[in-house]
């Protein structure tokens, strides 16, 4: 792109057969990169049902992420979300189990941690008339160690927007800005001009970093939602958004994957060859 280009840079798209290696490169270069077919065309059917049928229950605008009023203005009044997936459709443990997320996560967060685990899973389900979300960071959940360590912070959360319909620009796409995952400052700020709409079929996936700018987009449609759901993992140091042992009790995970029960809470951290012990332990007498 010259510097007299007004129009922002593109998101690259790839089919889920691509090398990781490739994918790497783009998510590295733009801070997010498209993925198509990334998931089978069964499982989002089945969640996608599973989600339509979940949402009647939760009303719009509920959700404040644990911040009221602000929280709630961030995700929107006229949007339903909701989590604990697993207990909506056992279909989410197969998307847990995805081998290309393993390895998309595997490169970007074992070089910060021993382990990593679910930061949450919503169903994210943007309503007619809702304007766009505030453009801003995932990584920012952990501002007190973003903080100090900027610009040195290494990835410490992988996210996921997931079409669970067709998800358009009129619909409400998420919205990236490519190449702001490199900062000169933590309080950069992009504008919506610079930023372009990852449109998905269902089973496609926007993999974006936990530092890229980014937001759902205006759902500009009088009477349609926009239906896609988010998936995140966390470095195992760190506190996810949802707490997810709470939501899947001891037992539930049995005959579950060793990665579902890891991402869940079921299992411990491993520090790996780093210095300390594990952590998220437990050590009692089973009565
Ligand atoms: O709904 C979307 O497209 C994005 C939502 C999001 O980025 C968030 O809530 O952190
Ligand atoms: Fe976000």
């Amino acid at each position: 792109m010259s510097t007299s280009d007004p129009s922002p840079r593109h998101l690259e798209r790839f089919s889920a057969s691509t090398d990781v290696g490739m994918l790497l490169e783009a998510l590295h270069r733009d801070g997010g990169v498209i993925v198509e077919g990334m998931f089978d065309a069964s499982t989002i059917t089945e969640m996608s049902g599973a989600a339509d049928v979940w949402a009647n229950d939760f009303e719009a605008g509920s959700a404040t992420q644990g911040m009221g009023a602000a929280g709630a203005a961030f995700v929107g009044a006229n949007t339903i979300r909701f989590s604990s997936l697993g207990r909506m459709s056992p279909a989410f443990f197969d998307m847990l189990d995805n081998p290309l997320f393993a390895a998309l996560a595997d490169a970007e967060l074992l070089a910060a941690c021993g382990t990593y685990w679910l930061n949450t899973a919503q169903v994210m389900y943007i309503g007619p008339g809702e304007p766009a979300q505030a453009l801003h960071r995932d990584a920012d959940n952990w501002w007190e160690y973003l903080s100090r360590t900027f610009p040195d912070t290494p990835e410490i959360t992988l996210s996921m927007m997931i079409g669970l319909d067709h998800v358009t620009e009129e619909l409400g796409a998420t919205r990236v800005v490519p190449g702001s995952h490199i900062q000169d400052d933590l309080g950069s700020q992009f504008t919506e001009a610079e930023s372009v709409p990852a449109e998905l079929g269902p089973g496609d996936a926007l993999v974006y970093s936990g530092y890229v700018f980014h937001g759902g987009g205006a759902n500009r449609t009088t009477d349609r939602w926009r239906k896609a759901m988010h998936l995140s993992v966390v470095a195992g140091w760190l506190t996810p958004e949802e707490a997810s042992p709470l939501d899947y009790p001891l037992g539930s995970l049995v005959g579950r994957s060793t990665r579902v029960q890891q991402l869940l809470g079921h299992r411990s951290y491993v520090p790996g060859d780093r210095p300390g012990a594990g952590l998220w332990l437990r050590h009692v007498k089973e009565i």
